[in-house]
């Protein structure tokens, strides 16, 4: 069983609002990324923070420890609860990102292996393994891992023991909630509920998944 988190990718104010309000019954919380937050701005999470949900601010940071700083004191400044960076910039700058979340009372996940096809490229061979095991290491509160790799959630699950897993893939990339449940602590779902006609049904439909 999982929390359902909406990835808001939608790149207009008055939508971002309209779907959030439709399925913030069903969902846990509301994951923000570059589409929505470079049309609208930042203060778009002061909005949505309406809905009382905890927001994700998803910008998968990858850079120097200062930059990596900079980019978080401005998300938690705007009231997101947690931020996603990237995990293979290495210990320096997730440490950087795990400490400013965690000084400004939030979260911070680490993207350990990404869901996408072309993720293997890179990902396999032992580097998201080294990254989970970091992300442990290091005081992350979870890490990011593929709903289109169940197998590799396992592998992951098994060096991060009981930090928090969030998967993203179900639906549109043809990841299976059925497949994730007892696996993983979150599922991520963008398009299969955003696109859908009736968004609040479509979020409403992982009812069977969630806590
Ligand atoms: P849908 O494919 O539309 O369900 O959206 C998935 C969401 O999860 C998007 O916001 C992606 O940017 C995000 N995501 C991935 O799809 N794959 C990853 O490996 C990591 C993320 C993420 O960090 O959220």
């Amino acid at each position: 069983m999982t929390e359902l988190i909406l990835a808001l990718d939608v790149e207009g104010r008055e939508e971002a609002l309209s779907i959030a309000g439709q399925c913030a019954p069903h969902i846990d919380a509301i994951k923000l990324g570059y589409p929505l937050i470079l049309s609208t701005g930042l203060q778009i999470a002061r909005e949505l923070a309406s809905f009382g949900l905890p927001l994700i601010a998803d910008f998968k940071v990858a850079d120097i420890p200062n930059t990596t700083l900079l980019i978080a004191r401005q998300v938690f400044a705007h009231g997101f609860s947690a931020i996603i960076c990237h995990g293979f910039t290495g210990s320096d700058s997730i440490a950087a990102c795990i400490g400013s979340a965690h000084d400004a009372g939030g979260e911070c996940y680490v993207v350990a292996e990404m869901s996408h096809p072309g993720a293997e490229e890179f990902y396999h061979g032992g580097t998201a393994e080294r990254i989970a095991a970091l992300a442990a290491c290091l005081g992350a509160d979870g890490i990011i891992a593929p709903a289109t790799r169940p197998d590799r959630i396992v592998v992951l699950r098994q060096i991060v023991g009981d930090l928090k897993i969030y998967s993203p893939g179900v639906g549109a990339q043809g990841g299976d909630a059925a497949m994730l449940a007892g696996l993983v602590d979150g599922i991520i779902v963008g398009r299969q509920i955003y696109e859908a006609p009736d968004p609040a049904a479509a979020a409403a439909q992982f009812a069977p998944f969630r806590r």
